[in-house]
């Protein structure tokens, strides 16, 4: 294989381009660009039968819904618990609400918020608590939601990589007040830049969809003050296309995975993160973990190895949030409070992983690590 092709951590999925084309001359036709328009109606229905869920808003990116899953839950003051091995944007949304977002450690067979670390950083002013499936990994919802029961705290899943992701059959979408979702190209099912939030009543998303257009009740009343995250028709009707081919896509991502764990089961000093049971899950990210002293190299210098042949990974998730310049000094993002996320940080590197790899380039990318 020539070395000269880039091979980079994800390609988008997208729709067929005669089909696309056919949507865009409906679009053309009715001139209803926006504004709850028939598409989007149509990618709402759509993805509530597909992901198993109900009740589903969808926006133009995923980070409004997190900023709007904290106003819809009526969340002005106080703290929110969250993790700091994580997309920046799940902690700005927190800011953006005014709140203060408080790091806990995370645990490390999965990356995702230890519930044992949740439960000693609640004080009187805690609000809410914002865990990440990252990776697309299922976090422990049931000690996560006893939690929150016990102290009366919201829970508001930041479920961007959990798309199509399953527990026992049930969408995990389901879990918590509000679980939220980004369709961005980078992910297994994209809409260009999209989103979504998933709520558990029909209320719910009616104040959701208000908000959502800058609170509008009716053509004279605003009742809160609401945003403007409205999904236009053009990423609607991409993203319906879409939908009819991301299981194929999940599929083919699977198939990279297995090749992956294969190999690196192999390699002193690789680890990856292991399937827990009873889960569908959608291969979204393949991150590994590298032990400097048993693989003979740290992960900075297999980043580099590996971009020098033109393989280009991602660290994902690195640096974590808590060292970022608005939140250095919030006294929980102490190295202290975070040792198990900090070595993740350090550690990791997410490999490609996505529908069009060959196997001649995951047999590439692989050898390059083996050596
Ligand atoms: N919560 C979590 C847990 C998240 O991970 C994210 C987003 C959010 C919330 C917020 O959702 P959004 O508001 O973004 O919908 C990317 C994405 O921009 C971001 O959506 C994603 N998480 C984050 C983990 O990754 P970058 O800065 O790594 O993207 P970029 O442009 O460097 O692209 C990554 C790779 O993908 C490159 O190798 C090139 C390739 N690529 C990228 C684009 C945009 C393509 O092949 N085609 C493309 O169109 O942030």
């Amino acid at each position: 294989m020539s070395t000269k092709e880039q091979i980079l951590v994800t390609s988008p999925l997208l729709p067929d381009l005669k089909e696309f084309n056919k949507s865009l001359e409906q679009i053309w036709e009715s001139r209803w660009m926006t504004n709850n328009g028939s598409f989007h109606q149509q990618l709402e229905k759509a993805l509530a039968e597909y992901l198993g869920v109900e009740y589903i808003s969808v926006f133009t990116n995923g980070t409004l819904p997190l900023i709007t899953a904290l106003q819809a839950l009526e969340l002005t003051k106080g703290e929110v618990i969250t993790t700091p091995y994580s997309f920046v944007a799940t902690t700005h949304s927190i800011w953006w609400n005014g709140l203060t977002p408080v790091f806990v450690d995370v645990e490390p067979s999965t990356g995702n918020m230890d519930p044992e670390k949740i439960e000693s950083a609640i004080t009187p002013n805690t609000v809410a608590i914002m865990p990440v499936h990252v990776y697309g990994q299922p976090c422990d919802n049931e000690r996560i939601e006893a939690i929150a029961k016990k102290h009366g705290l919201k829970v508001i899943y930041d479920a961007a990589h959990a798309f199509g992701v399953k527990k026992n059959g049930e969408s995990v979408l389901k879990w918590g007040d509000i679980s939220t979702l980004s369709f961005h190209a980078t992910k297994v099912y994209g809409t260009i830049e999209g989103g979504a939030i998933v709520c558990q009543s029909k209320e719910m998303k009616k104040k959701i969809d208000n908000l959502r257009n800058f609170g509008i009740t009716d053509e004279v009343s605003v009742a809160y003050p609401g945003i403007n995250g409205k999904m236009d028709e053009v990423r609607a009707a991409f993203g319906l296309l879409n939908l009819k081919q991301v299981d194929a896509a999940i599929a083919a991502r699977k198939k990279v995975a297995e090749q992956y764990r294969a190999a690196f089961d192999g390699i002193e000093g690789i680890t990856y993160l292991l399937e827990q049971p009873n889960m569908r899950y959608n291969y979204g990210y393949f991150p590994i973990f590298v032990d400097e002293k048993k693989y003979g190299l740290n992960r900075d210098a297999l980043y580099g190895k590996l971009r020098g042949k033109n393989i280009f990974g991602r660290r994902y998730f690195y640096p974590l949030i808590s060292t970022f310049e608005p939140y250095r000094t919030y006294p929980s993002a102490a190295l202290s409070n975070l040792p198990v996320a900090t070595k993740m940080a350090d550690e990791v590197l997410c490999l490609p992983m996505h529908h069009l790899l060959t196997n001649e380039q995951i047999a590439y990318i692989i050898e390059v690590i083996k050596n």
